[in-house]
This record gives C-alpha cells, structure tokens and sequence, in this order.
C-alpha cells in the first residue's frame, strides 16, 4: 500500500526542517505542493539541484535547518555543492532524492544508467542514505536522519522510490492552482541600469575595501577563488563567509540565508565567471525578491583564480539580466571615479528589493594571498553563530 505524503510532510516539520528547497519530480509532487502552500516552512524553487543544496545550507548558516529535493536525474547537478560546501564546511542537508530508474523496476529508459548509479553516488559520498520502503516508518527515518546530521554536521539522504507515496490530490490537470508562488512586484522590467565610471579601472583589492568600509557590520557571503580569499584577509568570521568551492552558488548561500534572517541585510559578493556558470540564480533571487539583499558582481573578465583565462562576461550585461529576472534596481560601475557614488546609489537603493551592482575591476590582484586560516567548519560555525548573536 502506497504511504501518505502528509505524514512524511509532517514528520519533516515534526523533525526541526525549516525550509525546503527544489526541482520538482513528479515521485515528490505532493511535497512540492504542500510546501509551496504550507506557512510552516520556507519553499524555494530552486532552477538546478545545486542551488537547491547550496540555498539550504545558507538556511543552516541562518539558524534554520534545511531540505533539499530532486530527482535523482538531478542528482549529478547537486555532487559540486555537496562535496565542496555541505561536506568539507559541515553544513547539513537534508538529501530527498526520488529513485526513477531503480534496478530490477520498469521505468524510461533514460532513468536506467542514473537509477544503477545512485546509491554508489551517495556511498561514494559517504552520505548515509536511508532508501524509503511500504513498511518503513516514516517519521523514525526523518527523526534518524536529522538527528544523524546535527550530531555529526554531516548531509544525509532520504531515497523516495516511484510509487511509495499515493498520487497528490492537488496539482494535477484542471486542479486549480496555488496561487503564484511568490509577489513578482518586486522587479520594473523597464527599469534601466544605472551607469557609473570614469577613469582607470580599480583593482577587487581597492573595490573591496571600498565596500567593506561601507558596510562593515553587514553578512557577506563571498565567491570562491581570490574573492573569498580577500575576504578572509579583510573580513570578519561572525559576519563574513568566505565560501571556497561550490562555484556560482554564492547568492544561493545568500539567498537561503537572507530567507532566513530578512531583518539583516545580505551582501553576496560574486564573480563574473561564477555567475556566468549560475546564472540560474538570478531568476530565483528575482522571484523570490529578499529584500536586504545585495549582490556585488566584481567583474575582471578572467577566470582570474584559475590563471586569468578569459569569461564571456564582456558581452554580458549583468544589471539587464538582473532587472529582467526581477532584481529591483541594477547597475554597473566601471571607472573609479564612479565608485563612490555608486556606492552612495547603492545606499540609497538597497532594501527594498535585491539589488546588483556591476563593478569593473582591473586584473591587478593583491600579492600573496593565502587561503583562509581557520578551517572550513570553523568558517562555518564561527559565521552560524555571529548570525546567531545579532539583535
Ligand atoms: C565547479 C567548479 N569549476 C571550476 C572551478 C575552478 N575555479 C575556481 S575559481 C575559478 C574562477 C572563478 O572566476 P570568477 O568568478 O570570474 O572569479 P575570479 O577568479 O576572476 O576572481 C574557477 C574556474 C571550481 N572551483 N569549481
């Protein structure tokens, strides 16, 4: 007899799991609807599995404790996250992975390779993966899981095989819909970027600490490379999380966070290759529109961490694409003469919407940087509890 997905709904909740973050699978319908519907936990809709994991983890950095689901077609698209963030900072998630495809069961063909493939996946991991049965309980294996990953800071995972929960009633053909998931208000798509510059270029050491100085007591989670190195450098552990790995997921981080902690501004401080890889992400922090947050694209052309090879990012506009996804307001900034009074726009503007901002910077770069001093769950746990410890 198939279970009833309300009671693993419940027990999630039941088990401390603040908010859920996702791509749909047909297997977790009715745990998509009743999150995107329920005032008990925080839904995003995540555009790829890995800011799914990484938007949970910033629901961790936040205080809460977060979920995410996916098909396992998606599972290849969360490994990154999971193995640079969740597992080397020892931030837990929780894994709901339906199981298309599983051996010896009928299903599309193209479910096969990635069905015999899954729970190798997860053992390769070191996950703990718990696969769902008729005669499990439910409640015990979210309780079993959860308790798992706060004792052991560690992701674990929950296998949902087809056919293991009854079909949802809602959502289907001719139901009515919920109502659209979130206010789309937020962004004017005729809003124009704002331009600032004049004169040469600045550095990202010089950019940074401009912002830095302007925002001194605000969170900031930083882009992997010399980004999050400089932040180190320059930064604080209770407010700053220079995150190392999981690339282009810095405003998912920002995003599970900020949900988490509306009353606090959130700056995420990103490059143009990360973003250009995530670009994804701007159309979910659009939709879902945290006001306070603030997302600083430090744009030197290159890959500059990996050797300065080049990005694309001269034939993209970042503030378009940002007002087209739903961002506020956007602009750019390339000259330092612009610099301070694009920051003193940025004041003025931010927290009312997300806000982007596009800063040019040269490809000078500061000598000998080193890689944070303290650990990565150091970072983490020194970062959860400043969040913690503010008014
Ligand atoms: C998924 C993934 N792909 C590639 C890398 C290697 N890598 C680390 S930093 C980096 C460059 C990031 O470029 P950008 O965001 O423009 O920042 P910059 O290095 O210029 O500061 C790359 C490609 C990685 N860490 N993770």
């Amino acid at each position: 007899m198939p279970l009833d997905p309300e009671l693993f709904f419940r027990a999630l909740l039941g088990a401390g799991v603040t908010g859920l973050a996702g791509v749909p699978c047909s297997i977790l319908n009715h745990l998509t609807l009743e999150a995107e519907a329920s005032p008990d936990i925080d839904y995003i809709p995540a555009s790829v599995e890995g800011e799914a994991v990484s938007a949970a983890a910033g629901m961790w950095l936040g205080g809460g404790l977060g979920a995410a689901m996916m098909q396992n077609s998606g599972l290849g698209n969360a490994v990154n996250p999971l193995a640079s963030l969740s597992i080397p900072y020892e931030i837990p998630v929780l894994m709901i992975v339906s199981w298309r495809g599983e051996p010896g069961k009928k299903d599309a063909v193209h479910h096969y390779p990635m069905g015999a493939a899954t729970p190798g996946i997860f053992d390769l991991l070191g996950i703990p993966a718990t696969v769902l049965r008729e005669d499990s309980d439910l409640e015990r294996c979210v309780t079993d899981a959860v308790a798992y990953m706060r004792k052991e800071r560690k992701p674990a995972a929950l296998v949902v095989p087809r056919g293991l929960f009854q079909k949802a009633e809602g959502g289907g053909e001719g139901d009515a819909r919920p109502a659209p998931i979130l206010a789309r208000e937020a962004g004017d798509r005729d809003a124009a970027p704002q331009r600032f510059g004049g004169g040469a270029l600045p550095s990202r050491s010089e950019v940074l600490a401009a912002w830095l100085e302007r925002y001194p007591e605000d969170l900031a989670v930083s882009t992997t490379g010399f980004m999050s190195r400089e932040v180190s450098a320059q930064g604080a552990v209770d407010r700053h999380f220079p995150m190392q790995g999981s690339m282009g997921f810095a405003a998912a981080i920002g995003l599970g966070l900020a949900r988490r902690v509306p009353q606090h501004a959130v700056h995420v401080l990103d490059g143009d290759g990360a973003l250009i890889m995530r670009l994804g992400s701007l159309a979910t922090v659009g939709a879902l529109a945290p006001r306070r947050l603030i997302h600083l694209v430090v744009d030197n052309g290159t890959y500059a961490s990996t050797g300065g090879q080049l990005t694309v990012s001269p034939g993209v506009d970042f503030p378009l694409a940002a007002l087209a996804c739903g961002y506020r307001v956007a602009g750019s900034c390339r000259g330092a003469d612009g610099l301070a009074p694009a920051l003193d726009w940025v004041a003025r503007e931010a927290g009312e919407g997300p806000l982007l901002l596009q800063v040019a910077v040269s490809e000078a770069e500061a000598e000998g940087l080193a890689r944070p001093v303290l650990s990565p769950q150091e970072i983490a746990l020194a970062f959860r509890d400043g969040v913690a410890g503010r008014a």
